[in-house]
């Protein structure tokens, strides 16, 4: 008698063989190869190249412009440690920032906190609707109450809203924040600011530099973290360390935090979190996560995020 579980990878094994392949080359010259059951999107909006598969042992799968963005199977040690570490750490986190993010996956962690607000910026409409039709990781999350949903420049949202900071504290009435519902100027603060975007290319370029990083570190409140997606931090890649420089020259305080994420080829992914005021991450109140249900984080997990190889920490002098 065969048990179960090798019945099933045999059935995997035989579906799995008559299936394509879709491929991803890193551009340092390693890559990921995922079977394809079907291609469920192909579009090319404004932005990018918008692609969407059904794969055949994974789930559903995102790539934007060759680059896989969500693999259902691994998206969540991704999106948990983009967000709760600081979610967490954060006494209130009433009022969440997310740039980037249109596949709706840190929307819906975000969510899973008692928050008033959540902001997602997004540069391209088609991402979220295609995503909201057939990625479908969103939970929910772009029709909840709380959130707000913009189309425009992470970036240029930004930086309109330091603008508007500057005019009213010169007694003007401020500059109109395009699309955000009923925005003034005293809604362009955030506790938390999560920077979910593609790698630092075209658009997404400026989302790593480092007058990004200032203007966003103006919008956080007295006390608040911003936490970025930072590339691959095993192999070292040169866009982890690009960010990396780039917000240690803005913010007091970071923290570097990994993950192994399914989908990105590289072992482990990094992510930086800029802080701002007084607040300790590591030491984050753990005591609410078991209610947040989660797959990949917890409070064991925790400590081993703010750990690094000995190399990194060579390089980066820690
Ligand atoms: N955004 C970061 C993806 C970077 C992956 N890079 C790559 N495959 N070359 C993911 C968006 C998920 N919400």
């Amino acid at each position: 008698m065969r048990g179960g579980g090798q019945r099933l990878m045999e059935e995997k094994e035989k579906s799995s063989s008559e299936c394509e392949e879709f491929v991803e080359w890193h551009p340092e010259g390693y890559g990921i190869c995922i079977k394809i059951r079907r291609k469920l999107v192909d579009f090319m909006s404004e932005f990018q190249h918008i692609e969407i598969y059904e794969t055949a042992n994974f789930g559903k799968m995102l790539v934007l412009d060759g680059a896989i963005q969500v693999l259902e199977a691994g998206e969540a040690s991704y999106h948990e440690t983009l967000v709760h570490p600081a979610m967490l750490a954060h006494p209130r986190p009433e009022s969440v920032l997310v740039i980037g993010g249109g596949d709706g996956g840190t929307l819906r962690e975000v969510l899973k906190h008692d928050v008033k607000r959540a902001t997602l910026v997004e540069i391209d409409p088609a991402v979220v609707e295609l995503c909201r039709a057939f990625l479908r990781i969103d939970n929910g999350s772009f029709d909840d109450a709380r959130t707000e949903i913009c189309f425009e420049d992470g970036f240029e949202f930004l930086r309109k809203a330091a603008e508007c900071e500057k005019e009213s504290s010169r007694g003007g009435k401020g500059v109109e924040s395009g699309s955000v519902r009923g925005t003034g100027c005293e809604n362009s603060k955030y506790d938390v600011i999560l920077v979910d975007s593609t790698d630092p290319v075209r658009h997404a370029r400026g989302l790593f530099s480092e007058e990004f990083y200032a203007i966003a570190f103006s919008a956080l409140r007295e006390n608040g973290i911003l936490v970025t997606q930072a590339g691959s931090i095993f192999p070292l890649s040169s866009n982890f360390l690009n960010a990396y420089y780039n917000m240690k020259a803005v913010f007091p305080r970071i923290e570097v935090l990994s993950a192994p994420v399914f989908g990105y080829a590289a072992p482990l992914w990094g992510f930086i979190a800029g802080i701002k005021g007084n607040l300790n991450m590591r030491k984050a109140d753990l005591s609410g996560i078991e209610r947040l249900e989660l797959q990949f984080y917890d409070a064991k997990m925790h400590d081993t995020l703010f750990f690094l190889p000995a190399f990194v920490k060579k390089t980066l002098q820690l």
